[in-house]
């Protein structure tokens, strides 16, 4: 048939079109405007690329089913609009099966469908590397973190780590170089355990596309793979009193020297120790309160 002959060498110019398109896309755009996202493509972590394609595929599931709903119903509009001389209601249609069965059994795969995804994903990031190549407590406290460095003795006696107070307001908002600092060495097994000084908090680390609670008598655990060294924001995500907002922290992701380095550096300065027993610390910024940071 000469019309659907027509409809294939059209498809060719519409494929090309869209995928000049998509070329001419940023990576932040084509990870559905989500942050962390780089020129050269490289994750932040192991797992941001498939928290993105959840993301991104859902939506043009989402999109699609939207385009074909306001294509039905501006479709209907028109066909069935009233036209010049009819008066009263029209013609009323209910029961018709096809059209029943259709909206019951899409919805359906749809909810199917996303639950699945959702499982199968949630399944990986909560997966808990069995070996990690590193080791992290992370405190949240009303309102900073701590975080520990843990080494190869049980107790802990030969841990290192640092203590953060809460950002310091200045006119132009709070500070954002003096943070307590959380080093990660790129390209290691990290694991990092989720503690909670007071009340809960959510430890949150924006561009790895990832947030999870820090409670009292409970051990929550995040196991991940950084792969890009920089510098990124994170903050707590759980309302937490007062100072919320002030509860930021800076993560570097290093290389294994610089990281090395940085920890010979906390043991110099006299940071050792298990620091798991302390109960609320006094971190009201305070003139000198600074020297608590990184
Ligand atoms: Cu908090």
């Amino acid at each position: 048939m000469p019309s659907k002959r027509r409809l294939r060498w059209a498809a060719v110019p519409v494929g090309i079109a869209s995928a000049a398109l998509l070329a001419g896309c940023t990576p932040t755009q084509l990870h559905g405007f989500l942050p962390g996202f780089v020129e050269d493509g490289t994750p932040a972590t192991n797992h941001t690329d498939m928290v993105a394609g959840l993301w991104v595929n859902s939506w043009i599931v989402l999109l699609a089913v939207g385009v074909i709903t306001w294509g039905l119903m501006l479709w209907s509009v028109i066909a069935y609009r009233r036209r010049k001389g009819q008066s009263g209601l029209p013609v009323q249609l209910r029961y018709n099966m096809p059209v029943e069965i259709f909206y019951t059994i899409v919805p359906l795969i749809l909810v199917v469908g996303f639950f699945a995804f959702t499982a199968r994903d949630q399944n990986i990031l909560e997966t808990q590397y069995e070996d990690p190549d590193v080791s992290i407590t992370a405190y949240g406290k009303q309102w900073s973190w701590d975080f520990q460095y843990n080494g190869e003795q049980e107790d802990n006696s030969d841990a290192v780590y640092s203590m953060g107070v809460q950002a310091a307001e200045t006119d132009e908002g709070y500070d954002l170089d003096d943070l307590p600092t959380l080093y990660l060495p790129v390209n290691k097994e990290v694991q990092i355990e989720l503690r909670s000084r007071d009340v809960i908090h959510s430890f949150w680390i924006v561009d790895f596309l990832y947030k999870k609670d820090m409670y009292l008598g409970r051990e929550n655990f995040w196991s991940f793979t950084p792969t890009r060294e920089g510098t990124y924001a994170g903050k707590c995500a759980e309302l937490c009193g007062e100072y919320h907002s002030a509860m930021l922290f800076n993560v570097k992701v290093v290389s294994e020297a610089e990281y090395d380095q940085y920890l010979a550096s906390l043991r110099t300065a006299g940071n050792t120790g298990d620091i798991g027993d302390l109960s609320r610390l006094q971190n009201y910024r305070t003139t000198d309160a600074s020297e608590g940071n990184e």
